[in-house]
């Protein structure tokens, strides 16, 4: 057996999860020794999930999410190799790259006389460790004639948790607006959220975490929301809605209301030409929907 235990006499178990261990670390290994090669040959795949205006049922931006799809490891899944690429500082260059494409998608629209709409982009903590590091999204959004208005960048909450990046980020935040993109707060509410983030960073949208919507019946939760998004609304905040997936939860922010919704209910994140089908294909006969009997 190659991987034996240090304390194998004390029993089977120690030696099983020695050896968990061992293929965790083999594994990462090679997810890693992948990585450069994945990057120039374009395994990493552009993603892309609507986000829907409230009323007006128009497609009025887009998520951009990350698929590893290897030619022979297959699909590899982003709650796999992100937590690995934050780790060893990759997550930099993958979202860098993530960046790249999401400008050449829109400088392709833009050419095509296409509509527009901002797309967020997720960054990490990583980023936020050199203060010039706006300027490196700058050169790409520039080489590509992208509006800078029309690229934000989405950190999650839990970026906020670590007291000695506070300041760091506050400043990336602050540089990330004078260069003219746009910030977004990414799951919040999921766990360590403070409405002092609101008053101490410059944010434009608040995307509530959707473990907000899973009990809307609650009236608790929909006090909450309710509040939430008027707050956010007398700060000049948009809201997004995340994880959206019955007609019970569009019917309650209909009437809350947000300013757009993300989730199952209009479509998974979709590859390049899935969504541009998707876009072709969506009718703006939501409201009708809705207030017909028909389930979701
Ligand atoms: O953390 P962030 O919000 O960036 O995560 C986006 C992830 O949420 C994507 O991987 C996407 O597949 C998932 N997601 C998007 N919409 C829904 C939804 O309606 N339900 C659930 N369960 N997950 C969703
Ligand atoms: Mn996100």
């Amino acid at each position: 057996m190659p991987f034996k235990s240090s304390t194998v006499s004390t029993g089977e178990r120690c030696v099983f999860y020695d050896q968990k261990i061992m293929e965790t670390i083999k594994r990462n290994h090679k997810l890693e020794n992948l990585f450069e090669s994945s990057i120039e040959n374009h395994d990493f795949e552009m993603y892309l999930q609507p986000k829907i205006e409230v009323g007006s049922w128009k497609l009025r931006g887009a998520e951009a999410l990350v698929r590893w799809n290897h030619p022979e490891e297959g699909m590899i899944f982003p709650s796999e190799f992100i937590p690995l690429f934050e780790m060893d500082g990759k997550i930099q260059e993958l979202h860098r790259y993530m960046f790249e494409e999401t400008c050449k998608f829109i400088m392709e629209r833009q050419r095509a006389g296409k509509a527009l709409f901002p797309i967020s982009v997720n960054i990490a903590r990583n980023h936020f460790q050199t203060l010039d590091f706006p300027d490196k999204f700058v050169a790409i959004a520039d080489k590509y004639n992208v509006p800078r208005n029309l690229l934000e960048f989405e950190l999650t909450e839990r970026i906020f948790v670590d007291e000695h990046s506070i300041e760091n980020i506050k400043e990336g935040m602050h540089r990330i607006h004078e260069m003219g993109f746009l910030c977004s707060i990414d799951d919040f509410g999921a766990g360590y959220s403070s409405l002092g983030l609101l008053r101490e960073f410059e944010i434009d949208v608040l995307k509530l975490d959707r473990s907000f919507f899973m009990d809307m019946s609650d009236k608790k939760s929909r006090n909450i929301i309710k509040c939430l998004i008027e707050l956010a609304k007398n700060m000049n905040v948009q809201t997004v809605a995340e994880g959206i997936e019955t007609k019970e939860q569009m019917i309650e922010l209909r009437d809350l209301p947000c300013n757009l919704i993300q989730g199952y209910i209009f479509s998974k994140p979709l590859s390049v030409s899935e969504f541009e089908k998707w876009e072709g294909e969506f009718v703006q006969t939501v409201e009708g929907w809705l207030q017909s009997g028909q389930k979701a």
